[in-house]
């Protein structure tokens, strides 16, 4: 059966240190999504943008920026996230910053409990996203989205989608993680989040990383993607909010995703933290699209047996 994608705008940064992500689902088409995916025989719709409210760019209050607007954004997403799944479409949500997740895993992992499903979560990041307003050193949001979908955050975002927490942390694999904040670590180590981080990856090979990633999946599994653009090295995509340096080479990033795809089971995908404004000549875009087309399959010549 040919896969259907439904691409979903989310033009906001509402939950970033730093403006510009909200450029990001225009950047995409720009780099020409659509028409690249059609190209290997992949159904697209673009929904267009969803709308929401303004970055007020304001300090934390006890904890959190702009909280009121973080939820009505993810009010939206999980909304439009559900449809697609329920019209048996698979959402790719173009970012906006990483707070989104909220809006888009509650909205897998309710679809995945209507229909008995395994849901497991692969969390391509430089960063675990595991703070709290307790242990923030920013308020950012995008900081946040894991602890949130864990049951760790405030009601306004925790309990959208009904259930709270939407997710165990046993369903979560990190990959690619190298900058954590130190309350945050203890947080992480705490809750038992399964983090290969890049020692795991430079000692072990992309590879075995991925194999142990992966683990575990079955006909039964939804695999969902969440893929915060500045989990790839800063070297080659620098449009990013908080490029960290020290990520996965381009190669290592293309077997990630290729090893994915191999799965055959994912089955909904956030690209998230593109930020323009900090592009050169929409390169990192690019980048992000060639890899999302290995997410969906593409390679050289053949699959290997
Ligand atoms: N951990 C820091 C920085 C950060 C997290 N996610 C992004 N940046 N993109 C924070 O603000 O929580
Ligand atoms: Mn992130
Ligand atoms: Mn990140």
């Amino acid at each position: 059966m040919t896969q259907h994608i439904r691409l979903i705008g989310a033009p906001t940064d509402v939950g970033a240190g730093t403006r510009g992500a909200s450029m990001g689902p225009e950047a995409f088409r720009v780099a020409g999504l659509q028409p690249t995916l059609e190209g290997h025989g992949l159904r697209v719709t673009d929904r267009g943008n969803i709308n929401g409210p303004a970055n007020p760019w304001q300090a934390p209050v006890s904890g959190y920026r702009h909280l009121a607007e973080v939820a009505a954004w993810n009010h939206a997403v999980h909304k439009e996230v559900h449809a697609a799944l329920s019209e048996g479409e698979m959402p790719m949500l173009l970012g906006g910053d990483h707070c989104l997740a909220i809006g888009s895993i509650s909205a897998v992992a309710r679809h995945c409990r209507r229909l008995g499903k395994t849901l497991r979560v692969l969390w391509l990041d430089a960063h675990t996203d595991f703070n709290t307003d307790a242990l923030t050193p920013t308020g950012n949001t995008h900081g946040m989205p894991v602890a949130v979908l864990c049951g760790h955050g405030p009601a306004e975002l925790t309990g959208i989608g009904g259930v709270s927490p939407a997710l165990q942390p046993s369903a979560i694999r990190q990959i690619g993680i190298r900058s954590v904040d130190a309350g945050e670590k203890r947080f992480v180590r705490e809750s038992g989040l399964e983090v290969f981080d890049m020692r795991y990856i430079d000692e072990m090979g992309m590879r075995h990383t991925m194999e142990a990633a992966l683990a575990g999946i079955d006909d039964s599994t939804h695999l969902h993607v969440s893929f915060d653009v500045d989990f790839l090295d800063a070297s080659f995509a620098p449009g990013v909010g908080t490029a960290v340096k020290g990520g996965p080479t381009y190669r290592e990033a293309q077997l990630c995703m290729e090893m994915i795809a191999d799965t055959g089971r994912m089955a909904s995908l956030d690209v998230m933290e593109l930020n323009p404004a900090l592009d050169v000549r929409n390169a990192t875009a690019e980048v992000a699209l060639e890899l999302i087309e290995s997410l969906f399959g593409k390679s050289t010549l053949m699959r290997r047996s």
